[in-house]
């Protein structure tokens, strides 16, 4: 079998032994696509843009890399329930996961601000929804006092094996593209658990002599919800990416050391470049990602616009953008951002006309 998951893939990299049951949906090993178009937004010499797709994981987002790992320790240390908070995709994922394991799930959402798939999957996993009337940030709080006080599993990624399994991304990008380290690392932060989990994977990479370098480490914010760059928690996050919707997150601390060590940045994209980016990666590129998602290629595209790797003075430059989640995962957003679709009689005249032709047939196939 060539792909078993992350956790049999990188074992060695990761905190199992032999006794660890391994719960497994064979996630990662996920695309690494070239977007030439976004190379040429850049506009400059020697340079390519990758797209790791994380969309393709076995529950349709990051999540998976770190809730495999999560899960399978859970259950070897005896837990009976996990419990997150979540903007939908953590909960989607440990859903999955928890089923898979025979492990009770709990998820806490704020209420209405979840997108349509991401629930569905963690109603038909099975999990306990309960939705809150309040924002995620209140939900982690909840969920972080109840698995104190009670014998409940948090898997948010404060739970340590979240960011080991999540690290994994990194080696697949740095093997894929066979043993070269990108320049830069472009990359959405809501709770900042995966930029502090990209920044680990690198650097246990290069201390293994698998690279010799670092990336920059380059993080986007929703410009509502980007507390991390203004400096304080933000009380009440707006941003139509709503996995991203996030005022205080947890792995603060961890984001700013990965931007700062690496000599990165975390900037911010407005809704509207949010949107932008997820129609031309659709529209252009044939890649369906969520909106949060679109959150790196929008901050590369506002870098490419105002000239930034133009500037970089190395002759090959290579850039990686993740895109976190599948675009089926919100799709009251898709067709909102769509052309609509248009309805006529059930007729070949009327959906040629539809179709914009204006009735004359093209010539006839020769020769039959
Ligand atoms: C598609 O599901 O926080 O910076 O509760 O679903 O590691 O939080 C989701 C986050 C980016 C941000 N893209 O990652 C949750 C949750 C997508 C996401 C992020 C999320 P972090």
């Amino acid at each position: 079998m060539n792909n078993r998951g992350i956790i049999s893939k990188y074992r060695h990299y990761l905190p199992v032994t032999g006794k660890t049951p391994i719960v497994s949906l064979q996630e990662g090993n996920t695309p690494l696509i070239p977007a030439s178009s976004l190379a040429q937004m850049a506009n400059a010499r020697g340079i390519s843009v990758y797209l790791k797709y994380e969309g393709a994981n076995p529950t349709g987002s990051f999540k998976d890399r770190g809730m495999t790992l999560a899960i399978s320790k859970a259950k070897e240390a005896g837990s009976k329930a996990v419990i997150c908070a979540s903007t939908g995709n953590t909960s989607a994922s440990a859903a999955a996961y928890a089923a898979r394991a025979g492990i009770k799930c709990f998820v806490v959402l704020p209420k209405g601000a979840i997108a349509l798939g991401k629930l569905a999957q963690a109603m038909m996993h099975g999990a306990k929804v309960i939705a809150i009337e309040g924002n995620f940030d209140q939900a982690l709080e909840i969920v972080k006092v109840i698995s104190s006080k009670y014998n409940v599993t948090l898997v948010n990624s404060i739970n340590p094996y979240r960011i080991e399994g999540q690290k994994t991304g990194a080696f697949e990008i740095v093997d894929a593209l066979g043993g070269r380290c990108p320049d830069f690392h472009f990359i959405p932060v809501g709770n900042a658990g995966n930029i502090t989990a990209y920044w680990k994977g690198y650097k246990e990479y290069k201390r293994a002599g698998r690279i010799l370098r670092l990336p920059r480490m380059m993080g986007w914010q929703a410009a509502m919800s980007a507390p991390i760059v203004i400096g304080k928690p933000v009380k009440n996050p707006k941003t139509i990416a709503t996995a991203i919707k996030i005022g205080n997150p947890a792995s603060w601390k961890s984001a700013v050391e990965a931007r700062d060590e690496s000599q990165g940045m975390i900037g911010t994209v407005t809704d509207k470049e949010i949107l932008a980016a997820y129609r031309h990666l659709a529209q252009v590129e044939g890649v369906f990602c969520e909106p949060a998602s679109a959150a790196s290629v929008a901050g590369f595209i506002k870098l490419a616009a105002a000239k930034f790797f133009k500037q970089q003075s190395s002759l090959e430059t290579v850039v990686v953008c993740i895109l976190t989640g599948h675009g089926l995962k919100d799709p009251d957003r898709a067709l909102s951002e769509s052309v609509k679709f248009k309805t006529c009689k059930p007729a070949v005249p009327a959906v040629m006309k539809l179709m914009g032709l204006d009735g004359k047939p093209a010539s006839r196939k020769r020769g039959s």
